[in-house]
């Protein structure tokens, strides 16, 4: 049994990438949440991550004896650890793509990153209106992701087929559009609705719009509900 040390569903888009593929490829595992401060650099999660992952951050996934500390190396770990449940596309060119898609988002679009940070449960239409007046790298972020996801095979499909890491590492962008209303083509709408169909996906948003807890350093955009 993996054990997965993630923060609040809420607002963690790097501990929902590889609990949705742990989840959605029904691998046995334990989430152990350790929730972000209410202030930054209060309470007792960096401290409680340092315990386990020197990196200081979350998502971490603990094999016996190993310990993995980042959201890509993981899913290629999970891939490895289960061929048979193919985490990676089966057809070998969909699964260069699926990579290429995966490495795309793990390395890029801070902008959509920096401006729009995940935040499940909030509503945020205005501030993203301002932001897509204001914005032009959030704006070419957007049109580059809407772009990879109008390459998927079917349209009502997952990026490279079936549902794959490369879905896992796209599911938090599908909840940024939404938290923040930005504008987005009929094929995108079409790619989120598929995306928030998966048992996966739903499973994590229903467990997120349970949480309460209010992490003000990512709530730049509204104030604590009195
Ligand atoms: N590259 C890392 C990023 C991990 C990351 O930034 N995690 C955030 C949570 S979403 C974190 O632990 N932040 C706490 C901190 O920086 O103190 C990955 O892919 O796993």
């Amino acid at each position: 049994m993996y054990q997965l040390y993630i923060a609040n569903k809420n607002y963690s888009s790097w501990s929902m990438r590889p609990w949705l593929v742990l989840k959605a490829f029904n691998l046995p595992f334990e989430e152990i949440m350790l929730p972000f401060p209410a202030e930054r650099n209060t309470g007792t999660f960096k401290q409680d991550v340092l315990a386990i992952n020197l990196n200081g951050k979350v998502p971490v996934l603990v094999d016996h004896d190993l310990m993995l500390w980042d959201s890509l190396a993981i899913c290629e770990y999970l891939a490895e650890r289960h061929p048979d449940q193919h985490l990676w596309p089966q057809n070998v060119k969909q699964r260069a793509r699926a990579r290429c898609i995966a490495a795309e988002m793990h390395s890029g679009f801070t902008a959509l990153r920096n401006a729009c940070g995940m935040n499940i449960r909030a509503h945020l239409a205005d501030v993203g209106k301002r932001l897509w007046q204001d914005d032009a790298a959030l704006r070419d972020d957007v049109a580059r992701i809407e772009q990879i996801w109008s390459e998927r095979p079917e349209v009502n499909g997952f990026l490279c087929g079936e549902f794959s890491i490369a879905d896992a590492f796209y599911a938090p962008v599908v909840t940024r559009l939404m938290t923040y209303a930005l504008p987005v083509s009929e094929s995108t709408q079409q790619y989120m609705h598929t995306m928030l169909q998966q048992p996966a996906v739903k499973a994590w948003l229903d467990a997120a719009l349970q949480e309460d807890a209010w992490v003000n350093y990512l709530e730049s955009y509204q104030q604590k509900p009195l």
